[in-house]
């Protein structure tokens, strides 16, 4: 066998086995330069301290090479503790850095746009109800995000919070893993875990602490403790 088909082999049960590992994240951490107190990379390093196996490198204000540069420090950091790490919108960075995915929305690069160019990397959709969630699935989604579920001011445009009630819809309908993201934090993520989401995403909760892997710890312990 040619060493370059013994790489792909490879790489590609390595794939398999970190998208088996979207089912057991828990919780899911979103970067964000505009709230963070000390840095995206000492609060990513926070995060996997505290136990976190997923980042998503989320950057809006960032000229393309900054963003690329950054992304490659957070794969080095995600790659020594073997947390997935995923790039929001761009399919042009996370090719840049050889990501594990990326994550789009549904008004960003179309999903199958972004399938062609990932081939069998991860790829997360933004969805907002139960049709949008089995769309997703059925064009070969690995995990939806469902948002907002509560009012946020993180993302000006998130829409209508869809309140926990909808975790349990989508829940029923869709076998992928169920991310929930969108106003949460310590107080209401036992009952967006308990509606039926595999994982949480929060970024203010998280973010604007001064002690980021406190607050990722507390989520993740709370999150543990609400799964059924
Ligand atoms: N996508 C949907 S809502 C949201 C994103 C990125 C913002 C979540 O931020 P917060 O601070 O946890 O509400
Ligand atoms: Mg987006």
């Amino acid at each position: 066998m040619k060493p370059t088909t013994l790489i792909q082999k490879r790489s590609s049960r390595e794939q398999k086995l970190k998208k088996h590992n979207l089912y057991e994240i828990d919780f899911y951490f979103i970067t964000d330069s505009s709230l963070s107190k000390k840095g995206i990379i000492s609060d990513v390093k926070a995060a996997i301290k505290a136990g976190c196996k997923i980042v998503q490198y989320r950057e809006k204000n960032k000229s393309k090479q900054d963003m690329i540069n950054e992304a490659k420090k957070i794969k080095k950091i995600c790659e020594n503790k073997d947390v997935i790490f995923i790039v929001n919108d761009m399919v042009d960075v996370a090719l840049a850095v050889d990501t594990d995915g990326v994550h789009v929305g549904q008004e960003d690069e179309s999903y199958s746009h972004a399938r062609k160019l990932l081939g069998n990397k991860i790829i997360g959709v933004t969805v907002h109800n139960v049709q949008e969630a089995i769309e997703a699935e059925k064009t070969g989604a690995d995990y939806v995000g469902l948002s907002p579920i509560f009012a946020t001011s993180t993302k000006s445009d998130a829409g209508n919070p869809c309140g926990t009630a909808m975790i349990g819809k989508v829940r029923a309908k869709i076998k992928i893993p169920l991310v929930a993201i969108g106003g949460i934090n310590k107080n209401n993520v036992a009952e967006v875990i308990k509606s039926g989401a595999d994982a949480a995403a929060a970024i203010s909760a998280v973010i604007s602490s001064n002690d980021v892997q406190k607050e990722v710890s507390d989520f993740i312990w709370i999150i543990r403790n609400n799964k059924q």
